[in-house]
């Protein structure tokens, strides 16, 4: 099967991009969904799926990935009610799989997803893109919390629900005895229990690295470079026990070298987010253009590993710059997304063409 373009959409009334606009955008097959309204820890029930199937369906999108089932805050504590929630994601899984579900992301990291000072900073252009001054992330996830939560214009944030973070004091204090190494056995535990559902309905459970790939705020990270994405990968040695490599998550730190990781671990991953970052020398970094030269995370040193290695997962440009003028979500609008897949395809097309081995 040849590599699959994806495009990440929220779904009906919950995103101001249409399937008719993604279907515009030339080579996308797979439409990245998520049920939104869904809490961590709920069951995604076979008829809010077929909903989504039904909407897909006329535009000929299949709906092979999912980004992201989110993992409860107890499975990661590691609390004695993890085993309950544990059982809601499996029965999730066994529902996905009857609609042809084949991948699903999510991340393991304690109480934030992804983190950024900035979600609209100017770029210099007359574009904004997402922004992380490093010196504003060290003692108020509450102040953070709130800024991330004032910016969205009435969207959810997938990983940074209201209710959740209404409760910010209760859930640090509830991950105060998780240390990085108890984080490691409780995410093995809950992947221990999934892989003999994996094994039976062919899903792939593909983790999202930690973003940015540092701990913070005093929450442990744990997938943060290729040393620990081995020991992951180790740890749970099952072909479904995957990842979702993300280039700018690793690249926050120049110091990972992302297409060596795709060429190291290529076997197992199962979705790729591509996209471009640009480092400051204070540690600051801003997402850029997917283009090669606009960042500093080696576009197409990355293409070209995943073209040498055959590389026939999904593949999705990640967070886009808001150009002329879109009003979306941070990183997930139209236009620089799709300028975004016509790079990666143009690169990808002129690989297949011109460098078969
Ligand atoms: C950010 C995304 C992440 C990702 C989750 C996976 O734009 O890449 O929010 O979806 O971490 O669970």
């Amino acid at each position: 099967m040849p590599m699959q373009m994806g495009f990440r959409w929220y779904g009906e009334g919950n995103d101001s991009i249409t399937l008719s606009d993604i279907k515009q955008i030339p080579g996308v097959t797979t439409i990245v969904w998520a049920l939104h309204h869904k809490m961590p820890g709920e069951v995604w029930e076979k008829e809010e799926i077929a909903e989504v199937q039904k909407q897909l369906a006329p535009y000929g999108f299949n709906m092979d990935v999912v980004e992201s089932v989110n993992v409860h805050d107890d499975i990661k504590i590691g609390l004695p009610t993890r085993d309950a929630y544990i059982d809601n994601y499996i029965e999730t899984i066994r529902n996905l799989a009857e609609f042809g579900v084949k991948v699903i992301c999510y991340n393991f990291m304690p109480i934030f997803d992804w983190t950024r000072t900035d979600l609209f900073h100017p770029v210099g252009d007359g574009s904004t893109a997402l922004f992380y001054e490093k010196s504003r992330i060290h003692n108020d996830p509450k102040e953070m919390a709130e800024y991330i939560l004032n910016n969205l214009h009435g969207m959810t944030f997938p990983g940074w629900e209201p209710e959740r973070m209404a409760k910010l004091d209760e859930l640090f204090e509830a991950y105060r005895p998780v240390t990085k190494e108890k984080l490691w056995e409780n995410l093995k535990y809950f992947l221990e229990r999934l892989m003999p559902v994996c094994n039976e309905t062919g899903i792939k459970m593909a983790i999202h690295q930690d973003d940015p790939p540092w701990d913070i705020f005093g929450l442990p990270r744990l997938l943060v470079d290729e040393e620990s994405i081995g020991r992951f990968l180790k740890m749970v040695d099952d072909p479904h026990n995957c990842l979702t490599l993300c280039s700018g998550s690793l690249n926050a730190n120049p110091a990972n070298n992302v297409a060596a990781i795709v060429r190291k671990y290529c076997d197992r991953i199962a979705f790729a987010h591509v996209r471009n970052v640009r480092h400051f020398e204070n540690g600051d970094f801003q997402e850029a253009s997917h283009r090669d030269c606009d960042g500093d995370t080696g576009i197409l040193e990355i293409m070209k590993a995943y073209h040498d290695c055959g590389y026939e997962g999904y593949i999705r440009p990640d967070h886009g710059r808001h150009i002329w003028g879109e009003k979306c979500r941070p990183g997930y609008g139209l236009y620089d997304r799709a300028l975004g897949i016509m790079y990666l395809l143009g690169i990808w097309d002129t690989l297949d063409r011109y460098d078969r081995p």
